[in-house]
């Protein structure tokens, strides 16, 4: 297998996908060498097979504003491979939805659901419907609409869908409602990321944030180094960011920015308890602007159009979305000796900033490994959906340290490197291909 015949085949089939296009080029490039050595992998075409989704439902969303105006929205579920489970990954509701970005998202959710332990194949949704100053109504009839179109693709042992960027718990609820109505089964495995009241597991809002932390602890325990009174720099201000913001602070370390669409927040005091409150109520206004906390809390200072990778830390947490942090950026960090940086986004990091970190020796990891935490326990609310019982937040915080122990440890195993640098790039995707291609073999040419 040569990853520039492979890159050379999809460009020109799949002209214009770039984030697709970049996700499956990072992960070749990881696992060429590893490839080549199992020529049964070879002769079974296992990469060609891998790159493409088993299969993309796109449909039409038709529901009414509160005007009363008709809108209209596309709708995808891209299944992309059920080598190791059923389909299982999230729904995102951004006015940026593509094929492109669904694609790239249930390609790498493939690999990092392989690396939680759990038995999950990858998959991921969405539409290109904008929440951004929906009201609660309106939100509930496109959640609605969307799913009279979606319920027939999915099932607790086919394919379960949750949150991503734009869909949270509310929206989850919305949707399994009106599941049941069409669907009249009751089984609340359909769906992840409910309330804990109907089948949601204790501390899944915030598994992706928390299970974060406990990686960054595992990559700055294995340098020698320690999370304590470290100044983190985390993006966004969502779900995953306020889970990160929340245990970072847990664990003795001072979070001092959040960002959005319209700049960073830089908080020297740190963003501590009311603050990280606060975060959720910014989020609940559904402005998508970050600005008012500076107006909340006034010691802090608002940077328009600004990344907070310019600000000097200890650790950096993109926690936004895809392609946040660039070779700019990377170079910033770098020449702040930034100690670690930790991907929480997915593909938060552009390949030219991988690539530089990669280059210099500096501690990364990525997306699929760090983040896995959020569907590592989507996956431990499906166990408790199946055997009908709710575990306490111990039982489901002990499980989830022991996985992101365990994918810290793959991660080592496969991306070691002869003078002691762990890539955590080569070692994640390693580490999840093996797994997938492995279970692929033995399925047969199907
Ligand atoms: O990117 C992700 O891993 C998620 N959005 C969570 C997916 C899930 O099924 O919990």
């Amino acid at each position: 297998m040569k990853t520039k015949d492979i890159m050379a085949r999809l460009q020109a089939k799949y002209p214009g996908e770039n984030e697709y296009l970049q996700a499956v080029q990072e992960v070749l490039e990881s696992i060429e060498d590893v490839y080549n050595q199992h020529p049964e992998f070879e002769r079974a075409k296992i990469v060609e097979r891998m790159v493409e989704p088993d299969r993309i439902f796109t449909f039409r969303v038709t529901w009414v504003d509160d005007r009363g105006e008709v809108q209209t929205n596309t709708g995808y579920r891209v299944q992309f491979n059920s080598a190791i489970g059923p389909y299982k990954g999230g729904l995102r509701f951004h006015r940026a939805v593509s094929p492109s970005m669904l694609k790239f998202l249930g390609f790498e959710q493939t690999f990092k659901n392989a690396l939680t332990t759990l038995p999950m194949g990858g998959a991921k949704g969405g539409s290109d419907f904008d929440p951004a100053g929906k009201s609660n109504e309106e939100i509930m009839r496109f959640c609605q609409a969307f799913m009279l179109e979606l319920w027939n693709c999915i099932g607790p042992d086919q394919d379960i869908p949750a949150g991503d960027v734009g869909v949270g718990g509310r929206e989850i609820g919305y949707l399994y409602g009106m599941y049941k109505k069409l669907a009249r089964q009751y089984n609340t495995g359909v769906l992840t990321g409910k309330g804990a009241t109907w089948g949601g597991s204790i501390l899944r809002p915030e598994a992706t944030g928390f299970g974060a932390l406990y990686f960054t602890h595992y990559l700055l325990e294995k340098a020698g180094k320690d999370l304590k009174n470290c100044k983190i720099a985390v993006s966004g201000f969502g779900n995953v960011a306020w889970g990160a913001a929340t245990k970072a602070t847990e664990l003795g370390a001072k979070v001092v920015t959040i960002s959005g669409p319209d700049g960073y927040i830089y908080d020297p005091a740190g963003i501590s308890g009311e603050k990280i409150d606060y975060m959720l109520e910014l989020r609940a206004s559904g402005n998508d602007v970050c600005q008012p906390y500076a107006e909340e809390f006034p010691e802090a200072t608002f940077y328009e159009g600004k990344k907070p990778w310019e600000v000097k830390c200890d650790i950096a947490l993109p926690c936004a979305t895809q392609n946040e942090l660039n070779g700019d950026d990377a170079d910033m960090l770098m020449a702040n000796k930034t100690l670690c940086v930790a991907e929480v986004s997915n593909m938060g990091c552009t390949a030219e900033a991988v690539d530089k970190f990669i280059a210099a020796g500096q501690l990364f990891a990525p997306g699929k490994a760090v983040n896995a935490g959020g569907v590592a326990t989507s996956g431990l609310e499906m166990t408790q959906n199946a055997i009908r019982l709710s575990w306490s937040a111990k039982e489901v915080d002990e499980k989830l340290h022991y996985i992101m122990h365990s994918i810290h440890e793959q991660c080592v195993k496969y991306g070691k490197t002869d003078d002691g640098y762990v890539n955590y790039v080569k070692g994640a995707n390693i580490a999840g291909f093996m797994k997938v291609a492995n279970a692929m073999m033995a399925q047969g040419i199907v």
